[in-house]
């Protein structure tokens, strides 16, 4: 008789593993821990429970067979070329990317990309469905597995079910664009608790439930099931790991290394740095324009001022992506023919991704970070550059734009889409006496530490843990189901009946 799999108590599912595959010269093969914050948080939580990870290992074609690595059960999901194509670089980062980040580009749709989409969805249920333990926590992460809640629940109603959105969740008038809107939002209502990065995003996954669904809100719930289910939407927002993340930061190789590229760039004033995914949510054209015009007025200039811009790869094979690489790298070599001297270029350009130590380094070296997106979800850039300065050195320039600064009050704030306020505000930023800029980065970090991802993962386990136990006994005039979609924006009275209190 075969051994029955082993099955986990706790059970993380997102898009990929928390591992990358690493190929030796002899052809050996090695799974190498991710850095990011997520592994980082689970770790902390899977010390007191041994959990499980389903995700995707990174290539198309066969999934390797589950494997442990440190203490984590791994289980990978497999994805087709045409998988990758389709639900991965189309739907999530084409279509649903877009439209939750303010469709600064158009969005793309295509049936046949939806039609992955839920295929790849049902795999990811099917896997969890089969890890998870009698009665398991499952915390499913991200836009990528918007329909797993639900399909989870028809395999598994015995498991509690969580979701964290690490993006901004849209305004209904824009998320109402989406052809499968109500498809997607009942995905979701499988789920006994939705985790989302700012309250407004809360606000608006419950008030499309009511506008899309005419389902029965108040406040932070949606009811469900005909009033036997109460699914709540709230903001726990993620964090970075400050304690590893400072250690790191203080290491004195770290620590000469941020010596070592100052000098190497020339020693300059001020040292502006962006870091950024590639991405066109960023505002790296925005924050190139008002430097460039900073430049061009000669309010400052190179060698005694200089930015670095990394701007790490990524979906390079979707075609807003390409275009934007191709249009910064243009601004970029425009800006350095005309501003930049020799010896001293305007802008230094990085189109790399680079190991954590150096990044510690980077953020150490840098006067002034400037994070200016047009819509992030969080930015743990942000985090991590305060988490670094450990000396009280250094200036963020964040957006008002990014979940951060709904904590980060205290940074020099920025509207991107408003140049001549960007350019105001990198003076600022410059110009403020140190002692001032000393005092704004010990609360920026207070808060960053008092905040950390270890303590995110703890309150979104806590509040899955409390959400309302079910099923709740039947009703005796059942409301309608909300599968039926109703209109988008019923009639004022329309839909203060269909809500019952709840204004976002
Ligand atoms: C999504 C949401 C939300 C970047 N380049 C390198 C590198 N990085 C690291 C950064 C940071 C991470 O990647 C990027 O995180 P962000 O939060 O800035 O942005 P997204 O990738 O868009 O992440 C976002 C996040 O999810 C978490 O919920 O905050 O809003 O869009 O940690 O440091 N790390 C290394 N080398 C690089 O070259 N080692």
């Amino acid at each position: 008789m075969p051994t029955p799999r082993p099955t986990y108590d706790l059970v993380i599912a997102a898009n990929r593993l928390p591992v990358d595959k690493v190929v030796g010269d002899d052809g050996e093969v090695e799974w190498r821990r991710s850095p990011g914050g997520l592994v980082t948080a689970m770790e902390s939580v899977m010390r007191s429970q041994p959990g499980a990870w389903v995700g995707w290992a990174g290539d198309a074609g066969e999934a390797p067979e589950p494997f442990d690595e440190d203490g984590i059960h791994l289980h990978p999901v497999p994805l087709s070329a045409e998988e990758v194509r389709d639900y991965y670089e189309g739907f999530s980062n084409d279509t649903l990317w877009p439209i939750y980040h303010d469709v600064i580009v158009p969005a793309t749709f295509h049936r046949e990309w939806w039609s992955s989409y839920q295929a790849v969805n049902q795999r990811f249920a099917e896997a969890v469905a089969e890890v998870a333990a009698e009665g398991a926590t499952v915390w499913v992460q991200d836009y990528q597995l918007q329909l797993v809640p639900t399909l989870l629940r028809k395999l598994r109603p015995d498991v509690r079910i969580g979701w964290f959105n690490h993006i901004p969740f849209p305004p209904v008038e824009l998320f109402a664009q989406l052809p499968w809107r109500a498809q997607l939002l009942e995905g979701l209502l499988g789920a006994d608790f939705l985790g989302f990065q700012r309250q407004a995003d809360a606000r608006n996954f419950v008030r499309a439930c009511r506008q899309l669904l005419g389902a029965q809100t108040k406040r932070d719930r949606v009811t469900v099931e005909g009033s036997r289910r109460q699914v709540r939407a709230a903001a726990i927002p993620i964090s970075v790991d400050f304690q590893g993340l400072e250690e790191l930061a203080k290491r004195p190789d770290v620590m000469a290394r941020a010596r070592e590229i100052r000098a190497s760039l020339g020693d300059p004033e001020v040292l502006m740095l962006g870091v950024d995914r590639l991405d066109y949510t960023k505002g790296i054209r925005h924050r190139l324009k008002a430097y460039e015009e900073l430049l061009s007025e000669r309010r400052i200039g190179p060698p005694e001022v200089t930015l670095v811009q990394v701007a790490t790869p990524s979906r390079e094979r979707v075609d807003a992506y390409r275009l934007l690489r191709g249009e910064i790298e243009q601004t970029v070599g425009r800006i350095n023919g005309e501003l930049g001297k020799i010896g001293a270029p305007a802008v230094h350009y990085l189109h790399h991704s680079y190991p954590r130590e150096e990044m510690a380094a980077l953020f150490q070296a840098a006067d002034v970070m400037l994070v200016t997106p047009l819509r992030d979800g969080m930015n743990l850039v942000a985090k991590e550059y305060v988490t670094c300065r450990h000396d009280l050195g250094g200036a963020l320039v964040l957006s008002e734009f990014t979940g951060a600064w709904h904590e980060l009050h205290q940074a020099f704030a920025c509207n991107p889409h408003d140049i001549e306020g960007l350019k105001q505000t990198i003076l600022r930023a410059i110009n403020t006496p140190a002692k001032d800029k000393q005092r704004i980065m010990k609360a920026l970090r207070r808060r960053v530490s008092d905040h950390d991802v270890q303590r995110w993962a703890a309150r979104y386990l806590a509040a899955l843990a409390a959400a309302p136990e079910l099923p709740q006994p039947e009703p005796r005039n059942p409301p309608t189901p909300h599968a039926q979609e109703t209109p988008l924006m019923p009639a004022p009275n329309e839909s203060r009946s269909a809500s019952s209190g709840s204004r976002s």
